[in-house]
């Protein structure tokens, strides 16, 4: 039944009177809000709306000059125009048909014609996870070829799953509740939702503005600003920059409902689309093509969220132990002498320095697979690199040149039928990327289309779907890591970074232009920029086909934000294969499951102060969307570096997991032995610091990869019932215990940190800080980077040096420290490090370590690996011990057994240290003091 709500003379209340609601009874109160305009749902998206257009759609216009980002032109009634029939509901879902009534068109549906009858499906797929599809019920249509991971028969139970589903008949509209609290989480019944062959729109209210996630974009804030916004989502070679779609393309996002419950949502859908958010709250997805397929994850913690999904999509990889080192590059070395006189730098400054790279600049004329003569020492150079426990990483682009009639990558290319053609023709698809043209000088002072012109080389573009490609791709990379016909030019890479793999060209569409309208200017285009290029912009045609394995056709423009992503697998393979070892890809264009294969770095930023929070936000985002390993060009790509900028980003940089320093081509150098002493010994002391919480960060790198947990953490993530950490864009965690707040502006020595409501110490000083739940200024002189270890955690420490392959071999500590109730517990993972799924096959070695105020309890959880240099904990420190401890045991099995150690106690900092312990990894012990 309605009633009416009155307002009494209190502002903004709205007061209920004659419910009469009967105690002991369950009701839902629902009531409208009359005129609001965040209620507005946009009738006539990115195109230049006018009144009469408006009008002539259905939908009504009134301008709002308060807020020009209010639509004008507004939905008017709330119909959509579909309406249920065939409603069948069973134990695991329903299905139903959805019927469209031809009378009511308006809006899109005048040009692009509904589909008159969808199939729509919903399975309940576990107690968290629920899907709905909706498709064209008498044709099938393109549907994204990622495999998640759906239980083959639904699991749970109806008592327990978190969700309940209620359709909506007409107008048709899902709704999703979170059972345990009644909030609807999913309601799309709305005026917006259509199905169109090129136009596909559904909104849905959101039980909050709290919204994380999508992406790839830059944005402002960690937590999604929903003042009516639209974002593009279309891969593209686009460099970081405000509301831009860059290279990645992720449907994802988590909300958090108001009290603190989050659930995750997945529109499993791969083609250009944007979506708005409004202050309703609520948000619209648009999109030219496929279906709509949605996966919702309840929860209902923010990490369990993330759990769940990366179980849906596939659990982030466990890089090899050498990735977690620091790295350097850049684009523009010279030659191989360069490489090598900064690598004998970096030793020389006493700087770890693990990792390597050659960019493009190694190859013969950009060309995959070639050698520069001006590198010709590189093989040579990697060799002994290695053999001083370095590693090296080449990149790799996926376009071809076309116009050497010797290049054999290319040649072969063609005999195995490996490239991108036109549609039902076998003519290549030619775009230009990097490849030059043989014999020419290329003059850099040109403008840039001009060197496009002149210089560049046709390209075609390997089709990563074919098996045939896979096994081309394979092939080259391994002559190059073998080379057959010149064994000293074989590179003995270690890892591989794909770049350009958008796919990145440098004319749009294709040389000689694209030739069909329909598909790259279809009849909405998303809000991607650069709309007079349509959808070919910067990459291929749209009409551009490719071929599933089992050979049917696709559309670039289905599986355009696919390409970087089917090029993964089969990187990660064939550098497996070679080297037998774990390795590392490192890829730009990702989407929803690239995690499980590679990390991603946040490409082509700029040297400038902007950048540093937005690689923390970048780093969040994609912890949800299950990519932890990852990090941004630490001191910048474009453009000069500076000095305060470039220490300030090595001292953040030190905590991005993939942690690199690369540089563009044109900008002065940023390493840090570039700079002066002082510089680097800012970068030799947080990079020291960096590599003794390895084994903690290798920890949490393991528990994402089995169980899909985030490594850099947003705050909300630990103290979700702290309102506060939802809006927390500036500081970041790594897991559960390490709370890390940079200094990103320029010229501060303070930081202004929030502390959420735990115990903390100071990493650098082991006291307890002493407060809690509030902003706090902290010091932060240049070369200090504010870190915080939270009480009830152990974290497993080990001596740094240069290179992680020395740095394994230093004896391990704990830092103990004891939360308000004097407890601690934590855990290291342990492998060879480099072993193919040494977690799989159970070769490693997993410890718990649990702590009271007088006990340290170290247990062996799974022994299956023993680390060949007989490694040793030899420092216990625990700190929050409030009074004088002394008196250590240790036992084993219940034996107090004699073992060496040296107590000390600081009554001030109130820390308990144990030094001189001989308590060997892969054993169990109890250490007691009094
Ligand atoms: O068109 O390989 O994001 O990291 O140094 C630029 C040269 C191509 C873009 C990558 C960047 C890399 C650069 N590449």
């Amino acid at each position: 039944r309605s009633i009416d709500a009155f307002k009494i003379h209190l502002p903004q209340v709205a007061v209920f009177g004659g419910l009469r609601l009967a105690l002991g009874q369950s009701y839902t109160l629902r009531w409208s809000l009359a005129g609001n305009i965040s209620d507005k749902f946009d009738c006539y998206p990115g195109l230049d709306a006018s009144r009469e257009a408006c009008e002539e759609l259905g939908c009504v216009w009134a301008e709002d000059t308060s807020n020009l980002d209010v639509p004008y032109c507004y939905y008017s009634s709330a119909d959509n125009g579909y309406s249920i029939t065939e409603l069948r509901y069973s134990a695991s879902g329903a299905t139903a048909n959805l019927t469209f009534d031809q009378g009511s068109r308006k809006a899109f549906e005048r040009a692009t014609p509904p589909i008159s009858t969808l199939a729509l499906e919903v399975k309940y797929h576990s107690n968290h996870l629920l899907q709905f599809k909706i498709y064209d019920w008498a044709k099938p249509r393109y549907e994204v070829p990622v495999p998640l991971n759906l239980p083959a028969a639904p699991e749970g139970s109806d008592r327990e799953r978190l969700y309940d589903l209620v359709l909506r008949r007409k107008p048709f509209g899902v709704q999703v509740r979170r059972r345990s609290t009644g909030t609807v989480i999913w309601d799309s019944q709305l005026p917006t939702f259509t199905f169109s062959d090129q136009f596909l729109q559904i909104s849905t209210r959101l039980p909050s503005h709290f919204l994380y996630g999508f992406g790839e974009q830059e944005h402002r804030s960690f937590r999604r600003d929903l003042a009516w916004h639209t974002w593009g989502m279309f891969t593209r070679d686009q460099p970081p920059g405000y509301k831009l779609n860059s290279y990645g393309v992720h449907p994802y996002y988590m909300a958090l409902e108001e009290d603190g419950n989050a659930h995750g949502v997945l529109l499993l859908n791969s083609n250009a689309m944007d979506v708005t958010f409004q202050p309703t709250p609520a948000l619209t997805y648009r999109t030219v093509g496929g279906i709509l397929d949605f996966y919702m994850v309840l929860g209902p913690t923010p990490e369990m969220v993330v759990q769940e999904y990366t179980q849906l999509v596939g659990r982030p990889v466990l890089p090899p132990y050498w990735a977690l080192g620091f790295q350097l590059c850049r684009y523009g070395y010279a030659n191989d002498s360069e490489i090598e006189a900064l690598v004998e730098a970096m030793k020389a400054a006493g700087i770890p320095h693990d990792v390597q790279y050659s960019d493009i600049d190694y190859m013969q004329r950009q060309m995959d697979f070639t050698l520069s003569p001006r590198f010709s020492g590189l093989p040579a150079l990697i060799e002994k690199m290695q053999r001083e426990g370095m590693r090296f990483v080449l990149i790799l682009d996926p376009a071809i040149a076309a116009n050497d009639s010797h290049y054999l990558a290319f040649e072969r290319g063609l005999q195995e039928d490996i490239f991108i053609k036109w549609p039902n023709s076998s003519d290549i698809v030619y775009g230009k990327v990097w490849p030059d043209l043989p014999n020419v000088e290329v003059n850099n002072s040109l403008d840039w289309d001009t060197q496009v012109e002149l210089y560049r080389a046709y390209a075609a573009f390997p089709d990563f779907f074919r098996g045939s490609t896979q096994r081309w791709w394979e092939r080259e990379i391994t002559e190059v890591y073998s080379n057959p016909r010149n064994a000293s030019l074989s590179m003995r890479f270690d890892g591989i970074w794909i770049d350009m793999n958008e796919p990145s060209s440098f004319v749009n569409g294709a040389v000689g232009g694209c030739r069909d309208r329909e598909l790259n200017f279809p009849p909405y285009l998303p809000q991607l920029g650069s709309r007079s290029q349509g959808l070919s912009f910067k990459t291929l045609c749209m009409e551009a086909e490719q071929l599933l394995p089992d050979g049917s056709p696709l559309r670039h423009y289905d599986v355009h934000n696919l390409y970087g992503w089917a090029q993964t697998k089969p990187t990660l393979d064939t550098l497996q294969k070679l080297t037998k070892e774990r390795g590392i890809v490192v890829t730009r264009s990702t989407y929803p499951s690239s995690g499980r294969w590679a990390g991603h770095w946040l490409g082509d930023n700029t040297a400038a102060w902007d950048q540093l929070d937005k690689s923390i936000i970048g780093m969040m985002d994609f912890s949800l969307f299950g990519i932890s390993y990852t990090g941004a060009d630490i001191c910048g790509f474009f453009g000069d570096s500076e000095y305060e900028l470039c220490a300030r980003w090595m001292e953040l940089g030190a905590f991005y997991p993939y942690s690199r320093n690369h540089n563009g081509n044109t900008g002065r150098r940023q390493d840090p032995v570039s700079w002066n002493s002082t510089f680097e010994a800012l970068s030799r002391t947080v990079l020291n610091l960096r590599y003794s919480l390895l084994p903690y960060l290798y920890t949490l790198m393991f528990e994402a990869h089995a169980h899909g947990s985030t490594v850099v953490r947003p705050l909300l993530h630990e103290f979700v019932g702290d309102r506060e950490t939802w809006d927390i864009s500036h500081q970041f965690l790594w897991g559960p215990a390490l709370l890390i707040s940079p200094a990103l502006e320029q010229g501060i020595r303070e930081v202004n940190a929030y502390f959420p409501p735990a115990r903390w110490y100071d990493l650098h000083t082991d006291q307890d800080v002493g407060f809690r739940g509030e902003f706090r200024s902290l010091p932060a002189p240049l070369g200090h980077i504010n870190l915080h270890i939270r009480g009830g955690y152990i974290l497993a420490r080990q001596g740094p040096a240069n290179t992680t392959f020395y740095s394994r071999q230093n004896p391990l500590h704990l830092t103990v420290a004891l939360s308000d109730s004097l407890r601690a517990q934590g855990s290291l993972y342990w492998d060879d490090g480099v072993r193919i799924a040494a977690y799989e096959d159970g070769v490693y070695l997993l410890t718990s370590f649990t702590a009271t105020q007088n006990a340290l309890e170290i247990r062996v959880l799974h022994r299956g690996y023993v680390d060949p240099n007989n490694l040793k904990f030899n420092q216990v420190k625990v700190l929050g011990v409030a009074s004088a401890a002394g008196n250590v045991t240790v036992t084993q099995g219940g034996q107090q057994i004699a073992s060496p150690h040296v107590v000390s106690y600081d009554s001030q900092k109130q820390v308990l240290d144990v030094t001189g312990l001989e308590l060997e990894l892969g054993q169990d012990y109890k250490l007691e003091w009094s």
